[in-house]
């Protein structure tokens, strides 16, 4: 089975998007964080699922840590511009641990300096008082702060608890995306849009330009006809391959 995917990498450094309206630059994209919890893992918090509820499975939950932390690769250079934090729920002693803590960015990966997670990047804000249990906190950046790793770090000793992040923005600088290609299947889901292009890395790219209304993460590319069709999907949870002999699906990594 491991004959049928292969990597593919698309870089496109000369992608410049600037919408009109801030979207999500974190749904799908990967995470970590500084201990798991359970199966509660860093994803659940950009699942798009902002259940509040943590045996919901869609909050990211930690142990005891200090520091802990959370981060996001956005998987390119984006200006960012407001946090959303979608705080616990369902315990009000668990929704009070999210206090004292900092949204700071990197341009490049802070886990490969010696210094990480001690060492800060540059702040899009900090929150001393607690966010209230199940509420949802929208906050400015002091100014728009341009990186890749986008990270919620408290120094204190306590266990993270929160239900989804989103990190806005309407500016893409460039981006560095990896997809899989896996041949002879397709996704069955409901495209977002079909067209034709001439090889699939058109494809991808018209994929990619579609981040700032609609998250498009896949594509089926029918090679007999040059169709492309742009999906939406969890590249971390993807169930809805069919086999297709005329059709390859590149899906995000
Ligand atoms: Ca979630």
């Amino acid at each position: 089975m491991a004959s049928m995917f292969s990597i593919f990498l698309v870089s496109i450094t000369n992608m410049c998007l600037v919408s009109g309206v801030l979207f999500n630059a974190a749904l799908y994209k990967p995470a970590f964080m500084s201990s798991v919890n359970r199966d509660w893992n860093a994803e659940c918090a950009n699942d798009g699922n902002a259940n509040v509820y943590v045996y919901s499975g869609s909050c990211a939950h930690s142990i005891l840590d200090n520091p802990g932390w959370w981060m996001v690769d956005l998987r390119g250079q984006y200006k960012i511009e407001q946090i959303v934090l979608v705080n616990r729920g369902d315990d009000p002693a668990g929704a009070n641990r999210t206090k004292n803590f900092t949204f700071d960015v990197f341009k490049d990966d802070p886990r490969l300096s010696g210094d990480f997670p001690m060492k800060l990047g540059q702040v899009c804000y900090t929150r001393i008082e607690p966010v209230g249990r199940a509420e949802t906190f929208t906050q400015s950046c002091t100014a728009p702060i341009v990186g890749r790793f986008v990270r919620f770090v408290r120094y204190s000793l306590d266990m993270l608890n929160f239900c989804e992040i989103k990190v806005m923005t309407s500016t893409v600088l460039f981006l560095e995306n990896n997809f899989s290609v896996k041949s002879n299947f397709r996704l069955q889901i409901t495209p977002l849009s079909t067209t034709y292009t001439g090889d699939p890395s058109l494809c991808i790219l018209l994929c990619l330009q579609r981040r700032d209304s609609d998250t498009c993460t896949a594509v089926n590319w029918i090679r007999t006809t040059k169709q492309c069709q742009m999906l939406k999907v969890n590249p971390r949870n993807v169930t809805s391959y069919v086999d297709d002999p005329n059709s390859d699906v590149y899906v995000e990594m």
